[in-house]
């Protein structure tokens, strides 16, 4: 595993977020501990397209190499040699069946946002900070979970929110955080991407916005040197 980025104080990643003239966050992982409810959704696709795939933390940990849930199918597909075709209509269509469940898992209230979330949401408010959302997931996952966290009125304070459907390059591609970067008309070095995974921050980095990242369930061991700052959580932002 390569060197950690250089450890810095706590108070200097909140130095860090304060500084910033826009806080950019990704969704999966970084707001809530979601890739466990997409398992599971993926899963239950599977069981009611009659289908005997299975993944369990081990494989869906592997997989998540790959962004996008309908990439995620197609490429568990290509490994499966003797696995019967599978057009791209019937990808979108288990993929649609598992998003429609995965709303129902997070519509049960029971994927609250992460520690210290809503703390900088509203620290980063009070201070006339901008926020943005740069995620790949889809805009439908994105409004079930912040609709069920943060109220039906949670967009109002989201300047800018690209999913990953909008951009023709999913992450690691910079793609999302190059859409937001024109939205909000600033400079990268103007805003701070918090991320959980080395796909995200190699998207934010490639379009230059420093990243802060804080650890996930299913991305702990990834590579974060190009990190400025490595938290567990945000709690620790104080
Ligand atoms: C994480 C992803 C998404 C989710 C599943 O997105 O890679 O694909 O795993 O959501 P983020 P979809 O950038 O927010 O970490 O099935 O809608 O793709
Ligand atoms: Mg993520």
């Amino acid at each position: 595993m390569q060197a950690e980025a250089p450890a810095i104080a706590p108070c200097d990643a909140a130095e860090l977020i304060r500084r910033a003239a826009a806080l950019i966050f990704d969704i999966d992982g970084t707001l809530a501990e979601t890739e466990e409810l997409h398992r599971q959704a993926f899963n239950y696709a599977f069981v009611r397209h009659g289908l005997d795939w299975q993944w369990d933390r081990a494989v869906y940990k592997d997989l998540l190499r790959v962004t996008g849930g309908k990439e995620r199918i197609r490429v568990f597909h290509g490994r499966l040699k003797i696995a019967a075709p599978l057009s791209d209509a019937n990808i979108a269509e288990l993929h649609r069946i598992k998003t429609a469940h995965y709303a129902e898992l997070v519509e049960t209230g029971c994927c609250p946002l992460r520690p210290g979330v809503t703390g900088l949401l509203i620290a980063a408010k009070a201070r006339g900070q901008r926020l943005a959302i740069a995620t790949t997931t889809s805009h439908g996952n994105i409004d079930a979970l912040l609709s069920r966290a943060l109220g039906t009125r949670w967009s109002a304070d989201f300047e800018a929110i690209v999913a990953g459907d909008d951009v023709e390059h999913k992450k690691p591609a910079p793609d999302v955080y190059f859409e937001i970067l024109a939205r909000l008309k600033l400079k990268a070095s103007d805003c701070v991407a918090i991320e959980d995974s080395a796909n995200g921050l190699i998207a934010a980095s490639r379009a230059k916005i420093p990243v802060l990242i804080t650890r996930s369930m299913f991305f702990r061991d990834d590579d974060f040197s190009a990190a400025r700052v490595v938290l567990d959580d945000l709690s620790e932002l104080g």
